[in-house]
Formats: C-alpha cells, sequence, structure tokens
C-alpha cells in the first residue's frame, strides 16, 4: 500500500507530548535527526560534503518524479519559484540557495535535525528564516515517511518562498505564535499553516492548482487533491479553517481553495485573532471531510453548484 507522502503528521503529537521533555536527542524525542548538535536555536550545520552520492541520486528521482507532476498540477506560483531553484540534479546546498532567496524575497534557509520546538519554529519564521531539515528520506520512504526531511522541505516550501506574499505570509505566521501560544489557542494557528502552506489549493483561472508543500512533495496526493472528484474542496475561509480538524495519516479529507495568493494575506491582515481564539478555542472542533449549510464545493474543473 503507497500511503501518501505524510511529513508532517507527527506535528499534533510532537506538540502535545514531546514538547514536555527537552529536545537535545533522538531518545528522548522520539524523532530522527541529531539533536545533540544542535545550538541553542536548534539550528545546525547543512554538512553538504557528508551526503553520499546514493542520496543525491535518490533526490535526483524524487526531483524529477515530483516536478513532472507538478507541471500538470501545481499553481503558476509554485512553478516559477522551483524554476529559479537550481536543484535536479543533486541535493541543494542552502548556501547556494540563499544567495537566490535573499535576492528575491530576503528569506535565508536553516539547516535543522527535523522539528523544532514552536517557539524556535515561529521564531526563525518570524525572522524570514526558513528551517530545513538535513537529513533525506531512506530509499524504502520514497512514497512515506512521518517527518519531514530535506525533500519535503526544500522542495515542497522553498519555491514559496521566491513568492513576494507567501514570504510576507509566512513572516506574519511566525509572528502570530507567539500570541497564540500565550492564549492557548496553538492549534486554532496551525490549522491555517496545515490548510494553507502544507495543503492549500489555489483558483488558475477555472482550474484548481495545487501549492502546499505537504501535497507537492508527495505524487499520490498531488493527483488526489488535484484532479480526484472525491476530494472534498472548500472556499478558504480563516475561521473555518481555525475551526476544522485535519488528518495526519492519510489525505485530507478537505482542503481549502484560495481565490488567489492575495487572498492569504488580505483575509488575515485585518482580522483579530484573539477574539476568535476566545470564542472557539475551547470548542471541539469541526470534523474534517464533512459541507456545512451554505457552502459550496469546488470540483477539479470549475464549481459544483
Ligand atoms: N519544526 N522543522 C519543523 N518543521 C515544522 O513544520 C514545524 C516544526 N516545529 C513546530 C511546527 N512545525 C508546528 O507545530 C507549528 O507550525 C505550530
Ligand atoms: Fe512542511
Amino acid at each position: 500500500m503507497h500511503w501518501p507522502l505524510r511529513t508532517e503528521l507527527i506535528a499534533g503529537l510532537w506538540h502535545y507530548r514531546s514538547m514536555k521533555t527537552p529536545c537535545t536527542s533522538t531518545t528522548t524525542s522520539g524523532l530522527r535527526g541529531e539533536y545533540g548538535e544542535a545550538a541553542d536555536d536548534f539550528t545546525v550545520p547543512q554538512d553538504w560534503d557528508s551526503y553520499s552520492p546514493e542520496a543525491h541520486e535518490r533526490w535526483r528521482r524524487l526531483y524529477a518524479a515530483q516536478s513532472a507532476l507538478a507541471q500538470r498540477h501545481a499553481a503558476p506560483q509554485f512553478l516559477a519559484g522551483l524554476s529559479k531553484l537550481d536543484c535536479a540534479a543533486a541535493i541543494p546546498r542552502f548556501e547556494e540557495t540563499n544567495a537566490v532567496l535573499g535576492r528575491a524575497t530576503g528569506w535565508q534557509l536553516v539547516a535543522v535535525p527535523g522539528f523544532i520546538p514552536d517557539e524556535w519554529f515561529f521564531d526563525h519564521l518570524a525572522h524570514r528564516r526558513f528551517p530545513v531539515t538535513r537529513w533525506l528520506r531512506e530509499e524504502h520512504e520514497l512514497e512515506y515517511l512521518v517527518e519531514p526531511d530535506v525533500f519535503h522541505d526544500f522542495f515542497g516550501h522553498v519555491p514559496m518562498l521566491l513568492d513576494l506574499r507567501m514570504a510576507g505570509f509566512l513572516e506574519a505566521y511566525g509572528r502570530a505564535g507567539e500570541r497564540a501560544m500565550a492564549m492557548e489557542a496553538l492549534d486554532m494557528l496551525a490549522r491555517i499553516y496545515w490548510y494553507t502552506v502544507e495543503f492549500g489549493l489555489v483558483r488558475d483561472g477555472a482550474d484548481l492548482k495545487v501549492f502546499g508543500a505537504g501535497i507537492v512533495s508527495s505524487a499520490a496526493e498531488t493527483v488526489y487533491a488535484a484532479t480526484d472528484p472525491d476530494a472534498l474542496r472548500l472556499p478558504f475561509d480563516p475561521v473555518r479553517i481555525m475551526r476544522t480538524a485535519y488528518s495526519i495519516d492519510s489525505f485530507q479529507r478537505n482542503y481549502f481553495v484560495l481565490d488567489s495568493l492575495d487572498q492569504l494575506i488580505g483575509s488575515l491582515v485585518d482580522l483579530d485573532f484573539g477574539p476568535i481564539y476566545e470564542r472557539w478555542r475551547d470548542e471541539p472542533p469541526l470534523p474534517a471531510g464533512q459541507l456545512r449549510p451554505g457552502e459550496t464545493a469546488f470540483e477539479p474543473l470549475g464549481e459544483r453548484t
């Protein structure tokens, strides 16, 4: 069985359990990666020279497969970003990418051992530093792994960091983290990230395209989210999203579709999250996969009425 490539699926577990113990080794956190070598801000050197020829070859195959699918199904903004990243032939050197990113949007990549604590994740984003996992998945995990690796983090996320709107949105998300944590509403904020940065779709004329990193780094979910008549695609609505549960071990049971990337910032910039957190944080989330009264789902081509 080929499960979707679900790289972020333990984000929730991480938040609830792992943070109770200091994340300094794989044994205390249960996470893969060299946490013992990390600096206080959880960064590590990328150590590009330590990648084996087999790892670079594996990257090439992953890149070839996913970029072919992306040409058909990914948003033009993702493809525009990908075309500026010279990363088809080998695992990229973050240093080289940083020159391109810095010029385009001021973002920089920092290497990390894997999942890092929420506080640090938000702090990096708030300062336009994107944490990218250093290690690459093994041969037997090409289709499925539970933690983000360098392919998910780089191929999935970095193309969109070259888009000015996504660049601004991710910084704003990082800044929003502190308040969400203080108000004990991190789950609500995290759903915004999940349903946009990780699993977002956007209209492209009459068509729907994928741009979320969790989708574009998964062959099976790219096809499912972009083309399957059974996938439930709902109109983007921030409060609805903050209230909607998500799947961590299967395809998403619903997706949210932006009219444009401008809507991402436009709809959130004037929203006062405080009262929304207070109103909904203690209520159980809406189950995923259900159309609510008044909602109209999207078909892959055009709208269903
Ligand atoms: N760390 N490396 C990494 N990648 C993530 O996507 C990530 C993380 N730490 C916390 C986190 N995500 C989420 O729990 C927050 O977005 C809420
Ligand atoms: Fe991700």
